[in-house]
């Protein structure tokens, strides 16, 4: 980089040290802020950085030119009913995030197929119990709504396991043994044939709730949920009534819609689902960093930037 520019760094302070570290590392032409930590003149701010900037905050900046998601999903911006919708908002798309997520998914699809929390209980128990009724990985139908930068990979892992894969998105896929199943007319069929129902949809108004009670109604007895993507997918009272009445076998969840969960919720305690804290892929943050300076780089010498959202769709 040469001239100097301006960048705002819109995450919580308490965790600033993970970013401008690195940022000073490779960008040492970018003079940095954290907001909420330094005084700025919001006229100076050229680019920013963050998650889920407090709304009204990349609105209030008049000479901003691009902003970097450290994530990649977007609907921590767009949910601002003041997001700039003129700047471009670049997302953080990365091999090693879409491997940690494709781990995180084999992960919990073995734990369930396997049926590892029946021999958990054995141990606890000191019970020597071997016969459990036995599933074969070839009849068990996977289904990924949302087959994009994640659910592809996620989805190529799967079937290089040997189960039977298939993706749900808007668009036509063509991935070598995966099935594929596009648009809303093509819905029920691909969840008539998923045992287990894994959400990497991005959180847009077409998806929100997706997760809900006709759903699941229209998955076959026993089906396991994965979510993975945002909590916003999930209507948590239906996921438990689903489960309740024994149409599903039980879930595993990674994000939810009040973050972090509230120690009330009855979701932390419910025998046949699995919570972990927003943990699927956590970014090394130098990775995130050389993400948006090398889109920095891009837009000075005024070349196109990659992985631009669409925001007319929301992702
Ligand atoms: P992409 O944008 O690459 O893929 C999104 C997929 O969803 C595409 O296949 C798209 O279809 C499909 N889609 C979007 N809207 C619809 C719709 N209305 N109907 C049918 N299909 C739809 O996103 P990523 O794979 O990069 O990320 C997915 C999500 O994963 C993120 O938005 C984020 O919420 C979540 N995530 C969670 C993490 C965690 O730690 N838990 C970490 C990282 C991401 P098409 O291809 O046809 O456009
Ligand atoms: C993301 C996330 O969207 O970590 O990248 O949730």
């Amino acid at each position: 980089m040469t001239a100097r520019s301006t960048l705002l760094l819109a995450v919580p302070v308490s965790w600033a040290g993970l970013w401008t570290a690195p940022l000073a590392e490779m960008a040492p032409d970018l003079d940095v802020f954290v907001h909420g930590r330094d005084e700025y003149d919001p006229k100076a701010i050229d680019y920013a950085l963050g998650f889920r900037p407090e709304p009204g905050l990349l609105g209030s900046l008049p000479n901003l030119k691009v902003v970097f998601s450290l994530g990649a999903g977007v609907d921590g911006f767009l949910s601002d009913p003041n997001y700039p919708k003129h700047i471009p908002l670049v997302r953080f798309v990365d091999h090693q995030l879409s491997r940690e997520m494709a781990q995180y998914c084999v992960m919990h699809t073995l734990i369930h197929h396997r049926q590892q929390r029946l021999f958990d209980q054995f141990q606890r128990e000191k019970k020597w119990r071997q016969a459990v009724p036995p599933r074969q990985t070839e009849d068990t139908r996977i289904g990924i709504l949302g087959i994009g930068e994640i659910g592809t990979m996620v989805a190529e892992r799967l079937r290089d396991h040997d189960f039977r894969v298939a993706g749900w998105s808007r668009a036509r896929k063509h991935i070598a043994g995966v099935e594929s199943f596009a648009g809303q007319a093509e819905l029920e069929a691909f969840l008539n044939r998923s045992d287990i129902l894994i959400c990497l949809l991005p959180l847009t108004a077409d998806t929100r709730h997706i997760l809900n009670m006709a759903t699941f109604r229209q998955l076959p007895k026993d089906a396991f949920v994965i979510n993975v993507a945002r909590g916003g997918h999930l209507k948590e009272d239906d996921l438990i009534a689903a489960i309740d009445s024994g149409h599903l076998s039980g879930a595993t969840l990674d994000v939810f819609e009040t973050e972090p969960l509230p120690a009330s919720s009855p979701l932390w305690s419910h025998p046949k689902i699995t919570v972990t804290p927003h943990v699927a892929a956590i970014s090394d943050p130098r990775v995130m960093v050389r993400n948006a300076v090398e889109g920095i780089v891009r837009h000075k010498a005024e070349k196109p930037l990659e992985n631009v959202v669409d925001l007319a769709r929301g992702y």
